[in-house]
């Protein structure tokens, strides 16, 4: 019998350091031990989760690159391939200061189970670069990106490794890193995802990940035969996964009353509608802007959103945004549903609190797979040398949603007929990486 302590005790003792690496393992082993032990026994001589738990590959290297005032600036750069059993490494990369290799491995371990989940064929890695863009050039980003792939350029390929964006990287840094990696490589292929429409990118990428989220949110309630409609939602962030996230929201005929960013909230009593999103993208990440234009308003400087009353909340800025205390918070305001837009916002006492109040929780792995699942059908665009229209990406994604919401349920469904999405979501998520790895042999 497999014990989920000493298993996590080897898992630290290997990692040391790592707090959000064993913080994803956990949260991983916690149901998937119970599943092996009374469904697949042989996955525990074949040492599976083990292999799972160790990177196939972990690369790190110097980024250095000219400012704007010809200084020399030096960054850290990785990629971590973490699982190629059922496809090509695939995730994001993302640029932000915090970056470092406890936070890429756990992105990475996650994505394993998500890109599963997809039931794509593809495998998990993720990368990046503790490079902060804020406040940088466009030149200085160029600059940046390229001589990211100057290096990275010869670990990746589109049978290999494809990346695409996550934080501090959106289409404008997918430009750049496409281009020197065409330039290096006289290659024009899909070795990264969430391309500009116009070279090669998928339509309805920029929008996957959020529109995704609200797809499986609707999936939700439609289980339980409630709609959408009216229905109060918080969400935090502001950026790619937020914005559309709301605006499905906004057009599915929900309310959502927050937006944030790490400087603090936007409470809008009244809603937002879609001009009023609009108008917060052209605010960029001076949010504070908003009440003087819309007096139904308040921003609160230095804020989380959790404190507002809600029915849905969305978590969609980052890893461990919402901690215990908002969680309790939450429940105590009547929140039934908590979905994640990004990974793992939830810290593990967030979680537990949901679980115990019945709370309908979805972890990133299932509900924000939308992004990787259009990046995956950008690369099948790719290999056939198609574009396929909105709507048919649009159809396909939603199909997707609906599948991971089955499987979640198939895996998940309680004695008391409450699902556990996360139990769900990392049962299904495994199982086919697992037979995978097993029909392999020992690699
Ligand atoms: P963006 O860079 O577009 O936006 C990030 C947003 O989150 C910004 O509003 C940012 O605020 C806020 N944020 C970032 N760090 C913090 C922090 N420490 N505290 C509070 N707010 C913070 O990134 P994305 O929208 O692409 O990604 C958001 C999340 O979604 C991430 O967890 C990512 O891994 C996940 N995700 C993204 C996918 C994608 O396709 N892009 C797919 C699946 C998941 P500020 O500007 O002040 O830093
Ligand atoms: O976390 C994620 O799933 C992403 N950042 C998207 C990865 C991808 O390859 O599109």
């Amino acid at each position: 019998m497999l014990s989920l302590k000493s298993f996590i005790k080897n898992v630290e003792l290997h990692n040391p350091h790592e707090p959000e690496f064993l913080q994803a393992v956990t949260e991983v082993a916690e149901d998937i031990i119970p599943y092996i032990n009374d469904y697949h026994p042989e996955f525990e001589s074949l040492k599976i989760l083990e292999r799972i738990a160790e990177p196939e590959r972990v690369i790190s290297f110097r980024v250095a690159w000219l400012d704007d005032k010809n200084e020399i600036q030096v960054n850290r750069g990785y990629r971590v391939q973490m699982n190629s059993a059922i496809g090509p490494y695939k995730g994001g990369l993302r640029f932000a200061p915090d970056v470092n290799l406890s936070i890429l491995k756990f992105l990475a371990f996650e994505q394993v189970f998500k890109n599963s989940l997809t039931s794509l064929p593809i495998g998990g890695g993720k990368g990046g670069s503790d490079f902060d863009p804020k406040g940088k050039s466009d030149n200085e980003i160029m600059r940046f990106c390229q001589s990211f792939m100057t290096e990275l350029y010869r670990h990746i390929g589109a049978e290999t490794d494809v990346p695409a964006g996550d934080i501090g990287v959106g289409t404008r840094e997918i430009g750049y890193l496409f281009g020197q990696y065409k330039r290096i490589q006289n290659n024009f292929t899909g070795v990264l995802t969430g391309k500009g429409a116009h070279w090669g990118g998928s339509y309805i990428r920029p929008e996957a990940t959020g529109y995704g989220l609200l797809y499986f949110v609707e999936c939700i309630y439609d289980f339980n035969n409630e709609s959408l409609e009216g229905k109060v939602i918080t969400i935090s962030g502001a950026g790619n996964v937020a914005y559309y996230a709301a605006e499905k929201a906004i057009s599915l005929g929900a309310k959502v009353i927050t937006l944030s960013n790490s400087q603090g909230t936007i409470y809008d009593k009244e809603g937002f509608s879609l001009e009023k999103l609009a108008y917060v993208e052209t605010l960029g990440r001076d949010l504070y802007k908003y009440p003087r234009k819309f007096k139904s308003a308040t921003y609160h400087e230095g804020e989380k959103p959790w404190q507002f009353k809600c029915d849905i909340a969305l978590p969609c800025a980052t890893q461990n945004e919402l901690d215990e205390a908002d969680a309790k918070k939450l429940v105590k305001n009547g929140c039934k549903c908590v979905a994640e837009g990004a990974n793992m916002p939830s810290t593990a006492e967030a979680i537990k609190v949901f679980h115990k109040a019945k709370v309908y929780f979805a972890p990133g792995k299932a509900a924000n797979a939308g992004g990787v699942a259009v990046s995956g059908l950008e690369m099948s665009q790719n290999s056939i040398r198609q574009q396929w229209p909105s709507a048919k990406v649009d159809t396909r994604l939603k199909a997707i949603m609906e599948n991971i919401h089955k499987t979640c349920v198939r895996y998940g469904k309680e004695e008391n007929g409450y699902i556990n999405y996360l139990k769900g979501a990392n049962i299904g998520g495994f199982i086919k990486v697992a037979n995978a790895m097993k029909a392999q042999g020992v690699l």
